[in-house]
């Protein structure tokens, strides 16, 4: 079923110029970028993005981290899209990453590991529409 799903090119990727490596990992893997805007995240949008982490040890560190620097907001669409990202994305720690995905090849770390993706449909909605208004997507 065609779906779409979140995905957010984390500052270390952007500050080494992975952006279009990421992509093309992206595409080769049947995946359509139909949106996509670089962006500074503020500390007030990365603190709602990860919400859900609030209670988290990592919390603290990881929105600093995802307002370090430029990230690359992306809606991406496809067959069963939100699995198949995750599978391209490969393991959050990217020593546990198979062979070829976008962490094994790129990610620095568990913390620094170069892309999210939604986790669910359902996520892949609300976070979406934090970022997208319907006609900024164009599949
Ligand atoms: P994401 O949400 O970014 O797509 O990653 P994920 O589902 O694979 O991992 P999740 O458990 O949702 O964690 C969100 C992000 O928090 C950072 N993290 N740091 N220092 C740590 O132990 C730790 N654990 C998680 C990672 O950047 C992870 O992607
Ligand atoms: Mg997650």
């Amino acid at each position: 079923m065609t779906e779409r799903t979140f995905s957010i090119i984390k500052p270390d990727a952007t500050k080494r110029n992975l952006t279009g490596k990421v992509n093309a990992v992206i595409e080769d893997a049947g995946l359509r970028i139909v949106a996509q805007r670089r962006i500074q995240m503020s500390q007030a949008q990365a603190e709602k993005f990860y919400e859900v982490h609030k209670e988290r040890p990592f919390f603290g560190e990881l929105v600093e981290f995802m307002t370090s620097a430029p990230v690359v907001v992306q809606v991406l669409e496809g067959d069963n899209a939100v699995a198949k990202y995750r599978e391209v994305m490969g393991a959050t720690n990217p020593e546990q990453a198979a062979e070829g995905t976008i962490r094994k090849l790129f990610a620095l770390s568990v913390g620094e590991n170069s892309v999210h993706g939604s986790d669910s449909q359902d996520n892949a909605k609300i976070e979406i529409a934090q970022f997208f208004t319907d006609d900024q997507i164009v599949g």
